[in-house]
């Protein structure tokens, strides 16, 4: 037998020994599902409190269950090490590390680069390798298979096995999870996809076969760039609304009733979370490299990243409107996630719309139940969330809605308030013709 004949057999009989690098919201989930199907899975993190939470059996990811992670440790299916040396042992690698932007705009490659570096000293004849991590295209062929086979002069698609296959975990959701969210694979060769795709198979409900690791790759660039470009449209049509004096959501809740050829997205004070306002960039970022200016992605960015501004504008405003200044003026922002009831506020427009506030010379409080603290990591300062909230929204002179948290009472919250101006129509009707409201 060849060795991609005995590899696919030994990923068929669940004999082959799996490894996951990189244990956070991406990696963990996928850990637990090769394990629940049947394979011996170690898990290799760097960060001693993830191994060691996991080695007692306990999960620190909301999406995964102790229980799942104690049953699979009980059971010896699962394992978690800071020791890449057990990669020498593994036949089948997947990784999952992240791949955020530098300050500068550019990618920050460093994680795949450190997991390959660590990988490459274990690579041995029938592994096969997945990188799941979200990335330009072209990564997994320019980046990880010289360093990866060529260096080791294994031959890819016949001595081993290299692919891309996008994550698509979305924190918190229920309905999608790893198990059943349908998983593109793309292969450097189709040896390489056939391989990685019946790996995948051994565990994933559906696996979505492409020609190649590149269109893997741009698959998952498609996929959020969409969103993040149609984020922009309707952020621009709230723009253009308020010179119209048009009620913005009225309109894009008509355009919503046409039953097909639409996709309602909402206006806000901005894009936050790790994938939509990143994942867009590591393409234009690439472009550049063959002097294509990738126009859309760029201008939705700039309107995106513009509007925790022109909230601020217009709660200036409105403030004026009222007679006041925003200067030497109490404001209670509420919502610090980056989208609502979530707890994560990696690039969450709240932090501008506070630091943007603040330049304005307002006296700014934030409220947000499941972020009891912020600390701007560009511009250094650090705020607490309020404790007493409505005391809060009481003694402000505008309360700033950036985040609709489900949790909140926005009915409770415009009776006690001056004024709110809200920037996700999280008041509705309450907020429609109301004097003591405005929104986007
Ligand atoms: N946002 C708007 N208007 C919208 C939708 C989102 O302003 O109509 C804002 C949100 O407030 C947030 C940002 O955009 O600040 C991103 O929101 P998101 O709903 O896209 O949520 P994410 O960032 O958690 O995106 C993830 C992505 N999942 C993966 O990359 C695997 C995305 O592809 C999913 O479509 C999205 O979850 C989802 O649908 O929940």
């Amino acid at each position: 037998m060849t060795t991609k004949e005995t590899l696919i057999q030994k990923l068929k009989d669940k004999k082959a020994k799996v490894a996951i690098l990189g244990l956070g919201y991406v990696g963990l989930p996928l850990a637990v599902v090769f394990g629940q199907a049947g394979f011996h899975v170690t898990g290799v993190d760097p960060d001693k409190r993830k191994i060691a939470s996991l080695s007692k059996g306990e999960s620190y990811i909301p999406d995964v269950k102790t229980d799942d992670i104690a049953g699979l440790v009980k059971g010896g299916l699962l394992a978690a090490t800071t020791d890449f040396s057990i990669l020498k042992e593994m036949d089948a690698v997947s990784i999952c590390v992240p791949t955020p932007l530098r300050q500068t705009g550019d990618p920050d490659m460093s994680f795949i680069i450190s997991a390959m570096e660590e990988l490459s000293k274990h690579m041995h004849r029938g592994m096969v390798v997945v990188l799941e991590s979200t990335t330009y295209p072209g990564t997994t062929r320019e980046l990880l298979l010289p360093k990866l086979g060529t260096e080791h002069s294994l031959t890819v698609g016949e001595d081993w096995f290299l692919a891309f296959s996008p994550e698509r975990v979305d924190p918190g959701r229920e309905d999608w999870t790893t198990i059943n969210t349908p998983k593109v694979m793309g292969g450097i060769t189709e040896a390489c996809g056939e391989v990685a795709a019946a790996w995948y198979e051994g565990a994933i409900q559906t696996v979505h076969r492409v020609s190649s690791a590149e269109a893997a790759e741009m698959s998952k660039l498609l996929e959020n760039t969409f969103r993040m470009i149609n984020i922009g449209l309707v952020n621009e049509l709230a723009i253009m609304c308020e010179y119209l004096g048009v009620d913005v959501w009225e309109v894009i809740d008509a355009a919503a009733t046409k039953p097909f050829g639409f996709m309602k997205f909402t206006p806000g004070p901005g894009l936050g979370g790790h994938c939509i306002p990143i994942d867009p960039l590591y393409l234009s970022w690439k472009m550049k490299s063959f002097n294509y200016n990738a126009r859309f992605i760029e201008l939705a960015s700039e309107i995106n990243t513009n509007m925790p501004r022109y909230v601020v504008n217009r709660v200036l405003e409105a403030m004026n409107d009222r007679g006041k200044t925003l200067k030497g003026s109490k404001v209670l922002v509420l919502g610090a996630a980056y989208k609502p009831d979530i707890d994560d506020v990696r690039e969450s427009p709240s932090l501008d719309v506070i630091g943007l506030l603040q330049k304005k010379g307002a006296a700014v409080e934030y409220h947000d139940p499941y972020i009891p603290h912020i600390h701007h990591e560009y511009d250094g300062w650090h705020m607490d969330s309020v404790t007493d909230m409505m005391k809060s929204v009481k003694e402000a002179d505008v309360v700033v809605i950036v985040t609709n948290h489900r949790v909140y009472d926005y009915e409770a919250i415009v009776n006690a308030a001056k004024f709110v101006f809200d920037s996700r129509n999280a008041t509705g009707k309450l907020g429609k013709n109301n004097e003591k409201v405005e929104r986007l």
